[in-house]
C-alpha cells in the first residue's frame, strides 16, 4: 500500500542536483541576496515549521484546521470519490481531516503526497498506513515542479490536487503564474484544485506570526544556513546572522529575511562560492504573500480554474477554495 519515489537525491538526478546548485549560486550573487524558501525544509526544518504551527501567535495553522473541519464533507460530497494529491504535504495533519470525510462516505481513498523533505513525508505516510486500513498512498519526495511533470492519470474517477497552508504565498507573482500552468497542465478537465491561502489584516497580527515570543520562527530560518553549510560543505557561522521578519504593506507580504551582524566572508566549498556580506546586509529566505479573496477568485477564473465554493473562517483570517478545470 505504500510506494515513495525520490525525484531529488543525488542518485534521483544529476540534473536536479545542478539545478539546485545554480539557483544557489545565483542568489547569493545577485542585490539583494535572496534564496527559495524551499531551502528551509530540510528534514530539521520542517520539524521546526510542525512546531511554528503550534505557536500561539502563528494563527494560519489553526485557523485553517477549523476551517477544513467545518468543509471537509461538503469538499467530499462535491468531488465524490477522487485521489488526493498534496503539495507540500510535510506531517499530512490537515490531510487527515479530508480522509475522515472520504471515508464517512465510504470512498476508496488514495493519497498522493508530494514534499521537498524525504524524512517527513516517510514518517507521515507510515503514520497514515496505520490509521487507515484501506489507505493507498503513493509519494513523491521533490519539488513541485519535479512531482506535477510526474503525474500519471489517476486510477479513481477523479483528481484533487490540494495546496494548503497558503504555502502558494511563498511564490512571486511570476512563480505563481507559471506554477497555476503547470496545475492546470496536471488536470483534466472535471478535476479539481482545492487551495488554502492567507488573507491580508493588521500589520501587528502578521508580525507577531512571524516573530514568536520563543524564537522558533528565528531557528527555523537560521537552519537555512545550516542546511546550506551541510549540503554544500559551508561554513556560515549562524551566531553572526540574526532573523528579521516585517510585513511589506506595499506588496501584502511578509518578508522573512537573515541579516548579518558584521562584515563577513562565507564560503561554499562545493560550489566553489565565496559570498561577502556587509555589515546589517540580509539574505531573504522567503516571502508570504496575504492575500484578497475577490482578487485570488478572479485570478483563478483567469487561468481556467471556476471557483465552486469558497470557506473562510469569522474574521476573516484564512480562506479555503474549492475551484475546478
Ligand atoms: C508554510 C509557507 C505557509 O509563509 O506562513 C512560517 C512558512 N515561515 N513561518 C508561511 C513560515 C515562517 C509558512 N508557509
Amino acid at each position: 500500500r505504500l510506494w515513495i519515489e525520490n525525484l531529488v537525491s543525488e542518485t534521483a538526478s544529476l540534473e536536479s542536483e545542478i539545478a539546485q546548485a545554480t539557483d544557489v549560486i545565483h542568489g547569493l550573487t545577485q542585490t539583494p541576496k535572496t534564496l527559495s524558501p524551499k531551502y528551509l525544509y530540510d528534514d530539521r526544518g520542517s520539524v521546526l515549521f510542525e512546531q511554528i504551527c503550534e505557536l500561539p501567535e502563528y494563527y494560519p495553522t489553526r485557523t485553517e484546521t477549523a476551517i477544513l473541519k467545518n468543509c471537509a464533507s461538503e469538499i467530499a460530497r462535491l468531488t465524490g470519490p477522487c485521489e488526493l494529491v498534496e503539495l507540500g504535504s510535510g506531517s499530512s495533519t490537515k490531510t487527515r481531516i479530508l480522509l475522515d470525510a472520504y471515508q464517512n462516505l465510504g470512498h476508496p481513498l488514495r493519497y498522493l503526497p508530494i514534499d521537498i523533505s524525504g524524512g517527513m513525508l516517510e514518517k507521515s505516510a507510515y503514520e497514515l498506513l496505520a490509521d487507515y486500513p484501506s489507505l493507498h498512498v503513493h509519494g513523491l519526495v521533490g519539488t513541485y515542479e519535479q512531482a506535477l511533470a510526474k503525474l500519471n492519470p489517476p486510477p479513481l474517477p477523479t483528481r484533487m490536487i490540494g495546496f494548503l497552508g497558503s504555502t502558494l504565498g511563498n511564490l512571486s507573482p511570476a512563480e505563481t503564474d507559471q506554477f497555476f500552468s503547470q496545475i492546470t497542465a496536471a488536470l483534466q478537465p472535471g478535476e479539481y484544485f482545492l487551495l488554502g491561502i492567507d488573507l491580508q489584516k493588521p500589520l501587528h497580527i502578521l508580525e507577531a506570526a512571524y516573530n514568536d515570543a520563543q524564537g522558533v520562527t528565528a531557528a527555523f530560518n537560521l537552519n537555512l544556513l545550516q542546511h546550506l553549510n551541510r549540503r554544500f560543505d559551508g561554513n556560515f557561522n549562524l551566531q553572526q546572522f540574526e532573523h528579521w521578519a516585517f510585513y511589506n504593506q506595499q506588496d501584502h507580504r511578509i518578508e522573512m529575511h537573515l541579516k548579518s551582524r558584521r562584515s563577513q566572508t562565507v564560503q561554499l566549498r562545493s560550489l566553489d562560492l565565496t559570498v561577502e556580506f556587509e555589515a546589517g546586509e540580509t539574505l531573504r529566505t522567503e516571502i508570504s504573500r496575504k492575500f484578497n479573496l475577490d482578487q485570488m477568485q478572479a485570478y483563478l477564473k483567469s487561468k481556467g480554474l471556476t471557483t465552486l465554493q469558497v470557506w473562510t473562517d469569522s474574521h476573516p483570517w484564512f480562506a479555503v477554495l474549492l475551484s475546478q478545470v
